[in-house]
C-alpha cells in the first residue's frame, strides 16, 4: 500500500516543551515535599497529563483524592502555559520547516501526502498557534479528542481516519517510546526521532528531521516493506 499520510507527534517532533513540563511538574512535586529527576521526566513523554500526575504521585509515595489531583493538574498546567506563552516560531525544531516545505512542494509518485497531528496534549492547538504552524495540518487530533493515552493507538488511528486513509498508508513521526508503540499497535510505519537505543520498536530512527527528506523516507518505507517489515 502506498504512503499517503504523515502523522506527526507534537512534543519532541515539531517543538520540544519537555523542559517546560519538567519545570512545572518539578515545582509541583517540590511543593508536595519530593523531587523528580530529569531521567524520571523522560518516562512521562507522550503520557497524558493525568496519567503523568498519577506516575509522579506514585513516585513520591503519595495518594491523593481525585479533587486534589484535579487541583494539582490545573495548577501545573497554569505554570506550563506561562512558559508556552513565550514560544515563537524560533522554537520549531531543526529540520521541521524544511521537511514541511519539501512535503508540500514535492510531486509524489503515489499521489499527494496529507498530514495530521497526533498529540495527547490538550494544549496542542495553542502551541501550534504560538509557533505559526496551525495551518500546516489537514487534521488535528489532540488530547481533547481522545480517551486513551499513548501507547494506545487511538490518537493515530483517529488521525488516519480523519485523513481518510488506512493505517498502512501512514507514517508516524514520534520521539517517545509510548508513541512508537502506539504507531506499531496501530499498524503504521514508525519513524523514530531520537536514538535507536531508546526507540527500539521504531522501523527507522533519525536524530531529527534535518537528517531525512520526504523522498528518502518513502524509499526507506519501501525498502523496509520489501524485506518483510
Ligand atoms: P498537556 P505529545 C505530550 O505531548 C507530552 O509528551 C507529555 O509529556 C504531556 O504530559 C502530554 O502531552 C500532555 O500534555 O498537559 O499539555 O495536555 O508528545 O503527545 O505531543
Ligand atoms: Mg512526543
Amino acid at each position: 500500500m502506498p504512503i499517503n499520510g504523515f502523522l506527526f507527534d507534537l512534543d519532541g517532533v515539531i517543538v520540544d516543551t519537555a523542559v517546560f513540563h519538567y519545570q512545572a511538574w518539578r515545582r509541583m512535586a517540590n511543593q508536595l515535599g519530593f523531587d523528580i529527576s530529569h531521567e524520571f521526566n523522560e518516562t512521562l513523554k507522550g503520557i497524558s497529563r493525568m496519567d503523568s500526575l498519577n506516575l509522579i504521585l506514585a513516585h513520591g509515595g503519595m495518594s491523593l483524592s481525585d479533587d486534589r489531583k484535579l487541583e494539582l493538574a490545573t495548577q501545573k498546567n497554569e505554570w506550563y502555559l506561562e512558559l508556552v506563552s513565550q514560544m515563537t516560531p524560533d522554537d520549531i525544531l531543526p529540520g521541521v520547516t524544511g521537511f514541511f516545505h519539501d512535503l508540500k512542494k514535492a510531486d509524489h509518485a503515489d499521489g499527494p501526502i496529507t498530514c495530521a497531528l497526533g498529540s495527547v496534549s490538550k494544549n496542542a492547538r495553542l502551541i501550534l498557534e504560538r509557533v505559526g504552524m496551525i495551518n500546516d495540518f489537514d487534521a488535528i487530533i489532540d488530547g481533547t479528542k481522545i480517551t486513551n493515552s499513548k501507547p494506545h493507538p487511538e490518537v493515530f488511528l483517529k488521525g488516519a481516519a480523519e485523513l481518510g486513509l488506512d493505517p498502512a498508508q501512514c507514517v508516524v513521526f514520534e520521539d517517545a517510546v509510548a508513541g512508537v508503540e502506539a504507531a506499531k499497535r496501530g499498524g503504521m510505519f514508525a519513524l523514530g526521532i531520537g536514538s535507536p537505543d531508546v526507540l527500539t520498536q521504531a522501523d527507522l530512527v533519525v536524530p531529527s528531521l534535518e537528517h531525512i527528506t520526504v523522498t528518502e523516507l518513502l524509499a526507506a518505507v519501501e525498502r523496509a516493506r520489501g524485506i518483510g517489515y
